[in-house]
């Protein structure tokens, strides 16, 4: 542990360099309006990585109008589809190409394992613009019989120009999500990144361009929620915004578009999801895939499995493992080959994380392990779990996204669903069981946009993801995201002869 601390002292160097800091607007790298900047760090140590151009309303209204030039006279709503694809598959080649400074670049900016950014989230990047890129030729609508002697027939047309907000966990794949469907469906894009993390994105704006993307149909603005963003969201000239981050401001931007023009919203929020560990669960495996589910990524993501039910006959025996497999986590310089975790994105996160093991401690949840800072400089966070939570703690409750894991005891598959799904949340649960009837009971009462049985985590571009009740609006993913990109339309003629 004390070699592991000095190590912390002394941070690896990145294997990058960065080139691209300016707001990418209308295919042209440009300053800010307000020609300000901001810094952003590197979460090893606090200190400044670099600065970057810092957008405003000024700056989002410029990229607006660049997305709408882009969207009315441009040739990308109207080239033929098939032509779309190939350019998106040339962009997926690039990035896939660049996945070594992509990667590393958000490892830097976030605080993420390289090797994880490296071999999970650059390739999902990629297969996401894959993906959509093999839907853009395969858009299409219907012919309608109708009652009335009609010749009706539908076009799926995009949607406009598209706001898209994201959140700092994972800024590439964050990205991809919203990017890739948006333009295989005609659209164009204003992206407002996270102030947390704003350089891979600028890099894969470049090599969107490089691909043969036409200027302003994917412009990039850095920039501050509060400025940025809400200008985003209340632009008059929007068509529709797809937001990821927290509930609190996901109610912001549906509020926003509320008063102004009703531009379409999707929303991807937090979540508070259930990991139920059944009666006969092998419990090596189960400790190990919980952990997974909760420990990825710093505890860092919207579906971690952070409530953990275990059935009462094997508590005891799953408790004393999971110890031990969070004090195996190898916790270090996120550039270090087979580093597990790396620090939080910030020191608000950590500050966040930090205030809610105390609040654990306080309302009476036994701490197994971990509780504390790791080392002295940056943001780590020894991996931490507590047992005996109850429902009513506070560490129960809230959204704690940190490495922080909630054990409870159930008697009762009847008991445990009731007490999942008493949550404000609904994105994710997971269920590990070797048990069918159970598993068959668990997810369909499960009340979660998201059910993994036996595995956890599994984002594949096919499937759709998103939430239900506050932890968001929409699915993304699949084939039910090319319904947030597109506008239906029906077109309606009188037949001379309707008997045919
Ligand atoms: O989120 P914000 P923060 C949760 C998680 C985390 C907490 C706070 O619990 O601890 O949220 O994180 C932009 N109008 N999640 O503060 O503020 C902001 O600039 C328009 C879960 O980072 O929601 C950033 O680009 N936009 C989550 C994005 O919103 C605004 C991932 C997300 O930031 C805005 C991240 C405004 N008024 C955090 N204010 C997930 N679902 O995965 C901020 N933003």
């Amino acid at each position: 542990a004390a070699a592991a601390e000095k190590e912390l002292e002394n941070p690896l160097t990145p294997p990058v360099e960065i080139k691209y800091t300016k707001l990418l607007i209308d295919g042209k790298f440009v300053d800010s309006i307000s020609g300000k900047t901001f810094a952003t760090h590197d979460p090893r140590t606090d200190e400044v990585i670099t600065h970057v151009s810092e957008g405003d309303a000024a700056d989002i209204d410029v990229a607006v109008k660049a997305a709408r030039k882009a969207f009315d006279e441009g040739p990308w709503p109207k080239m033929h589809a098939h032509q779309r694809a190939s350019i998106l598959n040339r962009f997926a080649d690039l990035l896939e190409q660049h996945g070594e400074e992509l990667a590393a670049l958000d490892a830097l900016d976030s605080g993420k394992p390289y090797e994880q950014a490296l071999y999970a989230e650059m390739p999902t990047t990629v297969r996401n613009f894959r993906y959509f890129a093999g839907w853009a030729d395969k858009i299409h609508g219907r012919t309608i019989p109708t009652d009335s002697g009609h010749f009706a027939y539908t076009l799926h047309e995009p949607v406009g120009v598209c706001g898209q907000i994201i959140p700092w966990n994972f800024p590439l794949v964050m990205f991809a999500w919203k990017v890739a469907p948006a333009l295989a469906c005609g659209n164009t894009v204003v992206l407002k990144t996270a102030e947390q993390t704003p350089l891979s994105a600028l890099r894969a704006g470049a090599l969107a361009l490089e691909a043969g993307i036409p200027p302003g149909v994917v412009n990039i603005v850095s920039g501050y929620g509060e400025t940025a963003g809400a200008a985003l969201s209340h632009h008059m000239d929007v068509d529709k915004v797809a937001f990821t981050g927290s509930t609190e401001v996901g109610k912001k931007v549906l509020e926003a578009a509320a008063k102004t023009n009703l531009k379409k919203v999707t929303l991807e929020l937090g979540g508070k999801s259930p990991f139920i560990v059944c009666e006969g669960a092998d419990v090596d495996k189960a400790v190990e895939l919980s952990h997974f589910a909760l420990f990825f990524n710093q505890g860092q993501c919207c579906s971690a499995g952070s409530r953990t039910f275990v059935h009462e006959k094997v508590y005891d025996e799953f408790l004393e493992k999971a110890k031990e497999r969070a004090l195996k986590r190898v916790v270090g310089d996120p550039f270090r080959s087979g580093v597990e975790q790396g620090p939080q994105v910030d020191r608000e996160q950590f500050n966040k994380v930090l205030g809610y093991i105390k609040a654990g401690q306080d309302e009476g949840a036994r701490l197994i392990t971990g509780g504390s800072r790791l080392g002295s400089k940056g943001f780590y966070i020894k991996p931490t779990v507590f047992a005996d939570v109850e429902d009513h703690h506070k560490i129960f409750n809230e959204e704690i996204f940190g490495p922080v894991q909630s054990v409870t005891k159930f008697s009762s598959v009847e008991e445990v669903i009731k007490r999942a799904n008493r949550t404000h949340y609904g994105l994710a649960a997971g269920i590990f069981s070797p048990n069918i009837d159970d598993i068959n009971t668990l997810s369909r009462g499960l009340r979660a946009g998201s059910v993994w049985v036996n595995t956890y985590d599994v984002f594949d571009p096919t499937l759709p993801f998103g939430g239900y009740k506050q932890s968001g609006l929409g699915r993304e993913k699949g084939i039910y995201a090319l319904d947030n990109y597109t506008e239906v339309k029906v077109v309606v003629m009188p037949l001379s002869n309707p008997a045919w």
